[in-house]
């Protein structure tokens, strides 16, 4: 290449390289970092012009000052120093051990992990302090300041103390070895296990930063339906090179294992959990896990749940399988999270199960056991009522269990919001004296051991999570997880502030979309307390016509049960009774239709078309009104989004729109077939006004979508 030539082809870069560099493709998640308005970037400046650490020094302690300059870089357009001299401006990073004499702190509040900002005066110098027990704290304190001031706090202001209330906040990954993620709509895993441990893709570090800006400390890397592959000494490598690239940012890793490894891996004739050699193999596998991960976190296991084996294969109980687990990893200081996730093929009502199964199991499981409930009864529907396994199990601590990839909630197509769904169920009242957040943690029945467990949205998609708008919900359920008494809105308007724009009017319209999202959802796919409507395997679009699987408890039909006579499942005393698995006060009200409230109505009761509702429709009437509603608020949010367009750069604009469009488009989808099947079982007319649905309920039930993702 002569020289002029080159320079060409470098001025060619230059000219090229902003455009690039600035690309709004999500890649950044929330950790973005624009430039802040002048006069808020002078402020900044003033207020952080060094980064001073005193701490003891550590991979951790390295990434929190590399976080804080990369991001005051990119929010005030110089990156600061980093130095040990402290001046007035500066940014102090301070562990206890390491604080000047008279620096007075709450220390005792804050635990391994919480934080302290605060501008104080050390040394003659009014400086600002991100202060913590240990290097972790700095890191989550760290990124707590760079929040605040992307969300528009003024920096000589920032005054906040925070700790965790849950120990355990998980991503829960469903990716299978081959790449394949479960229930994943947003590209191939992140792990690429072939590759691994020699090749570290650098999305593992971002992976890692983004959990830790949120507060999550944990991964389980494959799917609860696990293969006993990823116990091989291979896989263990592998996994113990991706927990080596999270360890500085908190985030342990964890794996789901298969509970009949022994027989697949280990040679032996059985995996039961009370057979000696059973317990040494898996004794002898948890020695060598933690000899390849020395900060190993422990198993989430699935057990006789959908066909996985478990301990009820040799006649042994949950707790039998789980303790017989619990012993090898105890040890080392590792946790099982077994799993309530359960149905068997024979029980008339598959939302009682995991309570008959799990409840009278209550004191049987070892202090490192922790039950992972899900937040509903069934199976992460757009709404269930709280999991009756939640207060009823004093003696066990009890992990919830949310979903966070959008497989009963329009892939990751549909804009759908889920802090409102999150929020719902942690401040949903046992009714034993204390919320389900109370309960998951501990403070209810004092529960030393605390999770929580998010199943993970994440993929190779260029943005992560397969929109824009589905990055707020692993967001969401971080910031929930760290502290579960946020408001959804607050936290959805610092996600919006950090990704989109902190300007209030634009920053609060975006937000008003998000939250009304969720209802929308419920109204246009299954209102009224409707559940598992959903096509058969994929679960996109509707199926309510569903009715010919091998089990009854698969079928949309089982689930809403319709007829002429009426619609819902009745779990009353007249029916299955599930009802009284919830405590009385609870209990009391959900088994009376007058005082159940309507959102979840056909949940618990079979009722006439014609029955009355406290709007004053009939039933039959108030379906179709919930649809249109639906239908009636994702128009509003495609209207609300096109009213954005000057406040949002071109490129997400376009992006989000055309998302809006899909959304529209199969949520009028879902109220036509809906609306099409359900008359074609109550024989009733549309009220009048209705507009009919757009084809036959033929032409709805003839689509089939063969290669839907997630499967
Ligand atoms: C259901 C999913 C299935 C999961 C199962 C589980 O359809 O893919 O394996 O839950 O949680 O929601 O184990």
């Amino acid at each position: 290449m002569n020289d002029r030539f080159r320079s060409l082809v470098l001025a060619l870069c230059l000219a090229l390289l902003p455009a690039w560099a600035l690309a709004e493709d999500g890649h950044e998640l929330w950790l973005r970092y624009r430039p802040l308005t002048g006069a808020a970037q002078a402020r900044l400046l003033a207020e952080a012009r060094e980064v001073v650490p005193l701490a003891a020094p550590s991979p951790t302690l390295q990434a929190a000052v590399q976080e804080l300059r990369r991001g005051i870089a990119g929010l005030a357009g110089r990156e600061p120093a980093l130095t040990s001299r402290l001046r007035a401006g500066a940014l102090v990073l301070v562990t206890r051990s390491q604080a000047p004499p008279g620096l007075a702190l709450p220390w005792a509040e804050l635990g391994a992990e919480g934080y302290v900002l605060r501008r104080v005066r050390l040394r003659g110098q009014v400086v600002t302090v991100i202060a913590a027990n240990g290097d972790l704290g700095l890191l989550y304190g760290s990124f707590a300041w760079l929040r605040a001031v992307q969300t528009g706090a003024h920096p000589a202001h920032v005054d906040t103390q925070s700790a965790p209330r849950i120990g355990l906040r998980l991503l829960n990954h469903w990716d299978n070895l081959d790449r394949h993620v479960e229930r994943g709509y947003a590209g191939a895993s992140l792990w690429d296990w072939w590759k691994l441990p020699d090749i570290l893709d650098p999305r593992y570090v971002d992976y890692a930063r983004a959990n830790a800006s949120l507060g999550l400390n944990g991964a389980v890397l494959n799917n609860v339906n696990a293969k006993a592959d990823s116990l091989t000494a291979l896989f263990i490598a592998k996994a113990a090179a991706l927990a080596a690239v999270f360890r500085p940012y908190g985030v342990r890793v964890y794996l789901s294992a298969r509970f009949s490894a022994p027989v697949e891996l280990g040679g032996l004739p059985t995996a039961d959990p009370l057979a000696p050699a059973v317990q040494a193999w898996w004794q002898a596998k948890a020695d060598e896990l933690y000899r390849a991960i020395p900060d190993f976190g422990g198993f989430l296991v699935k057990a006789n749940s959908e066909g996985q084996p478990g301990p009820q294969d040799y006649g042994r109980s949950h707790a039998d399988g789980a303790n017989m687990l619990a012993q090898a990893l105890a040890p080392h200081g590792g946790v099982v999270l077994w799993r309530a996730f359960v149905y068997a093929a024979d029980a008339s009502d598959r939302a009682g199960q995991a309570f008959a199964e799990f409840q009278p199991l209550d004191g049987r499981f070892a202090p490192n056991v922790i039950v992972q409930v899900k937040n509903g009864p069934i199976d992460f529907q757009p709404r269930e009522p709280f999991h009756p396994l939640f207060g009823a199990m004093p003696r066990t601590p009890l992990a919830l269990e949310l979903q966070i990839t959008k497989e009963y909630l329009g892939f990751s197509t549909h804009l759908v919001h889920l802090g409102p769904l999150f929020q719902e169920v942690l401040r949903a009242d046992t009714g034993q004296g204390g919320t389900v957040a109370r309960v998951v943690d501990g403070t209810l029945h004092g529960q030393r051991l605390t999770a929580i467990a998010g199943v993970a949205n994440t993929g190779t998609d260029r943005n992560w999570c397969g929109s824009h708008f589905d990055q707020a919900n692993w967001y969401a359920f971080g910031r929930l997880a760290w502290d579960p008494d946020l408001e959804a809105r607050a936290v959805a308007s610092d996600w919006v502030a950090q990704t989109f724009t902190a300007r209030p009017a634009t920053r609060d319209a975006i937000v008003q979309l998000m939250l009304a999202s969720r209802e929308a959802v419920v109204d246009y796919m299954t209102p009224l307390g409707l559940h598992h409507l959903m096509a058969t395997g994929h679960h996109h679009g509707p199926g309510p016509w569903v009715d010919d699987l091998a089990r009854a408890d698969w079928n949309p039909t089982y689930f809403h049960r319709a007829g002429r006579d009426g619609i819902g499942f009745d779990r009353t005393a007249t029916g299955s009774n599930a009802v009284v698995q919830y405590a009385p006060p609870v209990a009391q009200r959900w088994a009376d239709p007058r005082t159940t409230p309507p959102e979840l109505l056909l949940w618990f009761h079979h009722l006439p078309w014609g029955h009355r509702m406290p709007s004053g429709r009939t039933l039959w009437a108030e379906l179709i009104a919930r649809y249109d509603r639906g239908v009636a608020t994702v128009e509003d949010m495609a209207r609300r989004w096109q009213a954005l367009k000057p406040d949002v750069d071109a490129e997400r604009h376009a992006d989000v729109a055309a998302y809006l469009a899909v959304q529209l488009r199969e949520a009028r989808w879902w109220r036509d077939a809906c609306i099409a099947y359900f008359q074609s079982v109550s024989g009733l007319p549309l009220p009048a006004g209705t507009r009919p649905p757009g084809l036959d309920l033929a032409a709805y039930k003839a689509l089939h979508f063969g290669f839907a993702p997630g499967r």
